[in-house]
């Protein structure tokens, strides 16, 4: 295995680019368990305090309808979920959900839409939305789809702090999961938020039946990006049913938390996410999660439309492991 700790020599914000391919990476998912844990946890440590996790709550403000045929989403009209189609939000009831979220702890405020991309008079509302939200001393985060040229500015003037759009899978895989837009899409909004000087939150699902070369080449094309996301929500696929994904074998967990590991030693600055799943996930294998590098969960009793776990579990879950939520001023995103 690379002993990758030494190949980063962190320079105040910039850290020395490394190219990562495949093969290197597939090389630490197959480390044995023990190695890559305790690199992951040496990286971890160079760079966060151990024990700190950020929380973020997710809404979302434009439910089911959308005419994006993602195999594992139960938001894509065109399956039958049972996922109702609801309008966009009024701005007063996101703020009061944002409110909300605040006062149970969140430092973060994500709302999602299931759109391809925002009309321009949607995106108008949201900004509305983030300007407010963010007024309440939240960092705010949005996931739309895909953007248009000046939306990304829009967001970025209204005070959006992170633009959560995900590469979901290996590049070779895309197209068997999705086939209304290719991957090159999801690059060129990134690229315009990047532009925007939005901060990235970009990251993936696992479980929906890849192998580990495929994650291996997911953790390599996101931490490739230059510069790497700043936030990267690893999910474990929520599998509803009625999506064609529905009753794929399930991920073994130790994947899942080598998964986490790889991320952590290839975007060692990077917001780990463990993000869809924990529902349905073991506290122990949580605990390794966080063992291996997660610094950040979803926090609150749903994600955008399926179960998470309830504040409280989470917050009996932090006690047992000596866990503190991450602090706004250490997330490097002021909200002045
Ligand atoms: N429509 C926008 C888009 O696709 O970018 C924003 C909302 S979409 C629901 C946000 C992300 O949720 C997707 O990119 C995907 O990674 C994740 N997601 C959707 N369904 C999921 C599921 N069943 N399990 C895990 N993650 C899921
Ligand atoms: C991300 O990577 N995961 C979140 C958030 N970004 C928007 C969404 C998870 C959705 C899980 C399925 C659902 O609740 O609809
Ligand atoms: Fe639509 Fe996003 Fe769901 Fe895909 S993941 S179907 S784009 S809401």
């Amino acid at each position: 295995m690379p002993d990758v700790a030494q190949t980063f020599i962190p320079v105040g914000p910039a850290v020395t680019p490394v190219v990562w391919t495949v093969v290197r990476v597939e090389a630490l998912l197959s480390a044995p368990f023990g190695d890559l844990i305790y690199q992951a946890q040496q990286i971890h440590r160079q760079h966060f305090a151990p024990n700190e996790v950020q929380l973020s709550t997710l809404l979302s403000i434009k439910t089911g309808g959308c005419p994006e045929d993602c195999g594992y989403c139960p938001q894509a009209a065109r399956y039958h979920t049972g996922v109702a189609n609801e309008a966009l939000m009024s701005v007063d009831a996101v703020v009061e959900a944002a409110r909300a979220a605040k006062h149970s702890g969140a430092s973060r405020f994500c709302m999602g839409a299931a759109w391809r991309g925002p009309k321009q008079r949607d995106l108008d509302k949201v900004a509305k939305m983030v300007r407010e939200v963010k007024a309440l001393g939240l960092e705010t985060c949005a996931t739309l789809g895909m953007l248009k040229a000046g939306q990304a500015e829009q967001l970025k003037d209204a005070g959006l702090d992170y633009y959560n759009h995900n590469l979901d899978t290996d590049p070779a895989l895309y197209g068997e999961i999705i086939t209304t837009r290719e991957q090159g899409d999801r690059l060129d909004t990134l690229q315009k938020v990047r532009t925007a000087g939005i901060h990235v939150c970009c990251g993936g699902i696992v479980g929906m039946g890849e192998t580990r070369a495929n994650r291996a080449a997911l953790v390599v094309e996101l931490a490739n990006l230059d510069p790497y996301p700043e936030s990267v929500p690893i999910n474990n696929l929520v599998q509803v049913k009625g999506t064609p994904l529905h009753g794929t074998p399930e991920l073994d967990p130790f994947e899942f938390v080598r998964t986490i590991a790889a991320a952590r030693i290839t975007m060692p600055r990077a917001m780990v996410r463990l993000s869809a799943g924990r529902e349905s996930m073991s506290e122990e294998t949580q605990a390794l999660c966080f063992l291996a590098g997660a610094n950040s969960i979803f926090y609150g009793e749903k994600l955008l439309t399926t179960p998470n776990p309830v504040a409280d579990r989470d917050r009996i879950l932090f006690d047992r492991l000596g866990i503190k939520p991450m602090e706004l001023r250490k997330q490097g995103v002021g909200t002045g």
